[in-house]
Formats: structure tokens, C-alpha cells, sequence
């Protein structure tokens, strides 16, 4: 299984903590560490683009995004946070690839922390199990029709 990750650098004491969540899960499910790509981009806004591009690339099997949105740090977070999420759904059904949303959207940064390997778990390993289950699941559902 090939996977990319594709992780926000704003704010990232939480994403680099999302990060190591999402590499230890994939690697504890067996998916070799040289099958794991990481990808930097500045910010949770830029995520679905870059997530595209490595749908479309045809070199992965999902794609992992992970960011952190803290609502006390902005005065923009609901245009952030939702054309991020609207944006990773968009490319995940134009690519036909899986592309699952690690990103965290909170009140404030203890929020975020608890969500980044503390008391509420890690997102990020989270959804690395959603991304394995989505590539199995897809290989196993009818593949489209020939026209
Ligand atoms: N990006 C984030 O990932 N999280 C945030 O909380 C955030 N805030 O606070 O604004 C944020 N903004 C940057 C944005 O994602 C873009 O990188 C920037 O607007 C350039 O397009």
C-alpha cells in the first residue's frame, strides 16, 4: 500500500505531532516505511491542492492530510477550515483516489493538543486507519463498467 502524506506547517507543534501519529499507525499496519510519503505545504488552505496532485499522481493508493485549525488563532478560521474540508472532498471524488481529513478543527490549542497524541487520542493515527480501510475497501468494491 502506498500512501502519501501531505501535512500543514501552520501551527505545526500540533501537525508534527499528527505526523508522527499517522507514520507509527501506518507502519504498525504493515505499510512499509518506504511506501509512506511525507509533503510539507504552508497551510490547511493549501491542502487540497497538493492532496490532488498526489491523488492524480497515480504513484499512491490514499492520501493523508493533516493540519490544525484553531479558531482562537484567526479571525478567518470558518473560510479555512471549511475550503479545506470542501476542497479534500472535491479532490478525493474527482480522483476516484482516497484522501482522508486529518485535520483539526478547534476552539482553542489545548483543544488541539488533547487531539495531538494527549488525552482525546491522535487524529493523525486516527486517520491512517481510515486511509487503510478505504484503500481495502475500494479494491474490493466492482471496478467501474467499460462503456
Ligand atoms: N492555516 C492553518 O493550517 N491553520 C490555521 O489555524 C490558520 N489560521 O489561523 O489562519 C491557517 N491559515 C493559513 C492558511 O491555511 C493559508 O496557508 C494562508 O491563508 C495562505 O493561503
Amino acid at each position: 500500500m502506498r500512501i502519501a502524506i501531505a501535512c500543514s506547517r501552520f501551527n505545526d507543534l500540533i501537525t508534527d505531532r499528527l505526523l508522527a501519529g499517522a507514520r507509527d499507525t501506518l507502519e504498525r499496519h504493515g505499510v512499509d516505511r518506504a511506501s509512506i510519503t511525507e509533503t510539507w505545504v504552508p497551510g490547511a488552505f493549501e491542502l487540497p491542492l497538493v492532496a490532488k496532485a498526489l491523488a492524480a499522481s497515480g504513484e499512491v493508493d490514499a492520501v493523508i492530510c493533516l493540519g490544525a485549525v484553531i479558531r482562537g488563532a484567526t479571525g478567518h478560521y470558518d473560510l479555512v477550515a471549511g475550503q479545506c474540508a470542501a476542497g479534500i472532498q472535491s479532490a478525493q471524488l474527482e480522483t476516484g483516489v482516497p484522501i482522508v481529513f486529518g485535520v483539526l478543527t478547534t476552539e482553542t490549542i489545548d483543544q488541539a493538543i488533547e487531539r495531538a497524541g494527549a488525552k482525546m487520542g491522535n487524529k493523525g493515527s486516527e486517520v491512517a486507519v481510515a486511509a487503510i480501510e478505504m484503500v481495502d475497501l475500494l479494491r474490493q468494491l466492482p471496478k467501474p463498467a467499460a462503456r
